[in-house]
């Protein structure tokens, strides 16, 4: 298999997080891309219209996207429970859509800034991200949806999640007002898949 990679993209830090539980990585061919919402790159674009990473490359030749697809088909090929399919799915799969919505917010703050003729950047657009950065935090906080250690995609979603917001947004100082997602990540995120670190060979 080949992977569209950015080693700064918390999508691709999840499907490698996945692949890494379920002992796949060294099947995976990390592939050098320039994802940019602009300056789209033409490599990936020739296998995902949408120009984004991740996009996976599967030995058959078929194209794979979003990281919930990749995450799913790496699941299937793997043999995991990473989606599990009674107790506890629909929770794991709301955590995922919820870390995955607060890394959107996220990425559309960050594009306003680095990406935006500064002339055009709009205060309100990046405050209005934010916002919903500090609600999805909250709602974690509050245990809407449960956070605890099973590995699943939720758990791993959501500790790609707050890894992004330590690399890109340090000033949000998250940890301050949520106590109990600090302690869950300082448990969760001492796994050797939320650890390791990926580059291009
Ligand atoms: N929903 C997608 C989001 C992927 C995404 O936005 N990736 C960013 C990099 S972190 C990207 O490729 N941006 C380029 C663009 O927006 O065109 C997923 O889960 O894979």
């Amino acid at each position: 298999m080949k992977l569209f990679f950015s080693a700064t993209s918390p999508y691709v830090r999840k499907c490698m997080a996945c692949a890494h539980e379920l002992g796949l990585v060294d099947r995976i061919q990390l592939l050098p891309s320039k994802a940019h919402p602009i300056d789209r790159d033409a490599t990936i674009v020739a296998a995902n219209p949408l120009g984004k990473v991740p996009t996976l490359v599967t030995d058959e030749g078929q194209a794979l996207y979003d990281s919930r697809v990749i995450c799913e088909y790496l699941d299937q090929i793997g043999g995991g429970a990473l989606f599990p399919q009674n107790g506890g799915r629909w929770n794991a799969l709301a955590l995922q859509a919820l870390a995955d919505g607060l890394l959107d917010a996220c990425l559309l703050a960050r594009y306003e800034d680095v990406a935006r003729p500064e002339a055009l950047q709009w205060a309100g657009w990046r405050r209005a991200q934010l916002d919903k950065v500090a609600a999805a935090l909250a709602a974690l906080e509050a245990g809407t949806p449960a956070l605890d250690q099973t590995v699943h995609i939720g758990t791993l979603a959501t500790g790609c999640a707050l890894g992004y917001l330590d690399l890109r947004f340090p000033e949000l100082a998250w940890r301050d007002r949520h106590p109990k997602i600090a302690a869950w990540w300082a448990a969760f995120g001492a796994r050797p898949s939320m650890t390791a670190v990926w580059t291009l060979a």
